[in-house]
């Protein structure tokens, strides 16, 4: 009974890894050279060869691919082998333009479960676990690729998907749930509904849950911990690459581990596409080096992070990636000032209050204007009025030292901020310009 679910690889020298990935990338390169014309064609008009990518160090020769790459190349213009060798679709949940599809082959599938069964273990997951799949079902990867992953390790999967939370919690109780895979927001939702129910965290049948699809802070993690009784483990991925499972976290909570074996990862300048040193902060870029169907070599997932190879005590070797603070596109640029919506949930943690919140911005008289909208919890709620006042200035306060600008803060009733059963909207942005 091990800790690891493919100790071999996880836990390889990493010179064993890098072997691996020099192998896989250059017979990558070959396959996407000779079955996707629309990279090719990006690769000669950087005049560059299948025959000049002698190694991996000759990556930064490759032309990167983005989102809008994707959407030009909608629907077919990506796939590397024939439809008829695919046996899944996927696609993000974007809201704006068209939406970006994935497509996989039986062999791509069965990869993608390897890495999410990988992430059960590494949150302590064994067949003997009954896992409780609250992230949706359908198009969105988060579903099938945690359902995936237990199957293969043997757990008793329950597939409730999303939504109707009493539900949820009625089967959590009665099937004696052990491990719970939702986004972070709706465990949240969850741990709020137990505790209305009257449920104590010991009466709470869950050891852990794997939480991702969104970015969420460490404050957030401690109290789904406390409220829970649980571990919570972050987990990464997008639709692009697969789902979830590029990388997963271990009891070290230190980072995530890249699921190296399958998915190469740099980190670049995002404005001048220079490949920067590991522990730099920049964009994550990753380049899929096994994967059949959609093959994506150097693609920019906007999301800033950082990577980390130091040891980690729980043994594996594959690199780390540090929680992203957010998507490049999630970042608001307000009066000038980057701020991501994690920053805010950072300090209301830290207050003392749930993570319900909502962030409105509008442009009045060529000014921003900011304003952060926080729930009170009941208790605060019964506070008197002069109480509430010094509540609302302290986060004022606490914001203004996190990001050197003033945020307009109201405290809103218990309740008034909708809950989400998915990925969390927190940005309402007005502004037109
Ligand atoms: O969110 C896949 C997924 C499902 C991951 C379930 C984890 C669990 P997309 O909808 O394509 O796929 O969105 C991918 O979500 O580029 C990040 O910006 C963000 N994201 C995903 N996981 C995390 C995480 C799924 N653990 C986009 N922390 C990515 C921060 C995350 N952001």
């Amino acid at each position: 009974m091990g800790m690891y679910y493919q100790e071999e690889i996880e836990c390889a020298p990493v010179e064993t890894i890098k072997s691996i990935q020099e192998e896989r990338f250059l017979k990558q390169v070959r396959h996407v050279w000779d079955n996707v014309p629309y990279y090719r064609k990006k690769m000669e008009e950087k005049g560059v060869s299948v025959d000049d990518i002698k190694s991996l160090s000759d990556i930064s020769k490759l032309p990167f691919l983005s989102k809008a790459d994707l959407r030009e190349a909608y629907p077919y213009g990506l796939l590397a082998v024939p439809l008829s060798d695919c046996v899944r679709i996927h696609s993000t949940s974007g809201t704006t333009g068209k939406r970006v599809i994935a497509f996989y082959t039986k062999e791509d599938i069965d990869l993608w479960d390897d890495c999410a069964a990988r992430a059960i273990v590494a949150a302590g997951g064994t067949k003997d676990d009954v896992c409780h799949v609250a992230y949706g079902y359908g198009l969105f990867t988060g579903g099938a690729g945690l359902d995936g992953g237990s199957h293969k390790l043997g757990c008793l999967t329950l597939p409730v998907s999303s939504g109707n939370t009493e539900r949820q919690i009625m089967f959590m109780m009665d099937l004696k749930a052990t491990i719970l895979c939702c986004t972070p927001s709706y465990a949240a939702y969850i741990a709020e509904s137990l505790e209305e129910a009257g449920y104590t965290p010991d009466e709470i049948p869950l050891k852990a849950g794997i939480f991702g699809a969104e970015a969420w802070s460490e404050e957030m993690r401690r109290d789904i911990e406390k409220k829970l009784g649980i571990k919570a483990y972050d987990i990464y991925g997008l639709t692009e690459l697969s789902g979830p499972g590029v990388s997963f976290e271990c009891s070290e909570q230190k980072g995530m581990h890249i699921n190296e074996d399958h998915f190469y990862a740099e980190i670049i300048d995002p404005d001048t596409g220079k490949v920067l040193p590991e522990g730099a902060e920049g964009e994550l870029v990753f380049t899929a080096l096994d994967k059949k169907a959609f093959p994506l070599l150097r693609y920019r997932t906007r999301d800033i992070c950082m990577l980390k190879r130091d040891k980690c005590s729980c043994g594996r070797t594959f690199i780390r990636m540090v929680k992203p603070k957010g998507r490049s596109d999630d970042m608001l640029i307000i009066r000038g000032v980057n701020v991501f919506p994690s920053q805010i949930e950072t300090v209301l943690m830290q207050q003392g209050y749930a993570p319900n919140y909502q962030i409105v911005i509008d442009r009045v008289k060529n000014t921003d204007t900011f304003d952060v909208k926080v729930e009170l919890s009941p208790e605060m709620f019964t506070d008197s009025i002069s109480d509430i006042d010094e509540r609302r200035r302290a986060l004022e306060t606490g914001i203004h030292n996190i990001l050197g600008i003033k945020a307009k803060v109201s405290l809103v009733a218990p309740k008034s901020i909708a809950r989400s059963e998915g990925k969390a909207v927190r940005v309402i942005d007005n502004r037109k310009i």
